[in-house]
């Protein structure tokens, strides 16, 4: 009896952990860009809070237009755009960090129809801690928050 009440205990402690872990992360505005006809690569974004009092990790990001999601970077090499898989985005304690073109971003790789403005993309973001949380990216127009001299997207764009 007294062992019975003390894992009851312990599985009802464990699930309210694994719900405040989760409840430390929010998303904000969860976006991509539309692509032309035949594109194989997209990109998404968002915003990414972590209100807990513990840092997490962006482990990995699935979706289910791509036949393959990664988290790229994006930098200036020698005055070229060049972006690179890495294996996590970090997202300190109290902090927000914002996947946004120029920067950290997702790509969606190996296409299974083009993204279409207006349409959603449903994935999920997992993190070390917070586990996996469900996201869906609206997709805007080709040339939606491209500051500037980055019109055109993707294209120029080495991988
Ligand atoms: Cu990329």
């Amino acid at each position: 009896m007294k062992k019975f009440s003390a894992l009851a205990m312990a599985a009802a402690l464990s699930l309210v952990s694994a719900a405040a872990f989760a409840a430390d992360i929010t998303v904000d505005h969860p976006w991509s860009r539309a692509t032309p006809a035949g594109a194989q690569v997209g990109a998404g974004y968002v915003t990414i809070k972590n209100t807990g009092g513990a840092p997490d990790k962006l482990l990995s990001v699935a979706s289910d237009v791509a036949g393959k999601t990664e988290i790229h970077e994006m930098s200036m090499d020698n005055g070229v755009m060049k972006m690179r898989p890495v294996a996590g985005v970090e997202i300190p304690a109290g902090k927000s960090v914002e996947l946004k073109p120029g920067g950290y971003h997702i790509m969606f790789q190996q296409l299974k129809q083009p993204l279409k403005v207006g349409e959603t993309i449903k994935g999920s973001l997992t993190f070390e801690r917070a586990g996996q949380v469900p996201v869906e990216f609206k997709v805007e127009a080709m040339g939606a928050g491209s500051g500037g001299g980055m019109s055109g997207g993707m294209s120029g764009m080495k991988h």
